[in-house]
């Protein structure tokens, strides 16, 4: 990824990593993402935990599923998205509407 994709993708995984201790787990998870708008919590299938252990289980190694995503693994993860992205601003847009970051955040980034 080029150095304007991977500081999006830090801001994004600084905003998720509320505790800042560089792991995002389901802890730092409660507050940021709602899951009870989760179709499979709303129908009873699953609890908020199972909710948002699939979430963290979407960006986790394949090989190691613990329920604790590192910066790595969240780059590692984007690295897949980002190669089927032609332009760093598409990428830049996506990743802003997806994560909410500030608009002045990702003005710095078009900069
Ligand atoms: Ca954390």
């Amino acid at each position: 990824m080029s150095k304007a994709r991977k500081e999006v993708v830090m801001q994004a995984f600084r905003k998720l990593d509320r505790s800042g201790d560089g792991v995002v787990t389901i802890e730092d998870l409660r507050g940021v993402y709602n899951a009870k708008y989760h179709p499979k919590y709303q129908n009873g299938e699953w609890t908020e935990e199972q909710v948002f252990r699939t979430f963290l289980d979407s960006f986790d190694s394949p090989y190691d599923k613990d329920g604790k995503v590192t910066l790595e693994e969240f780059l590692n993860y984007y690295a897949g998205v980002s190669a089927s992205i032609d332009t760093d601003v598409y990428f830049i847009v996506m990743m802003n509407n997806a994560w909410k970051l500030s608009s002045s955040e990702a003005r710095d980034q078009l900069r």
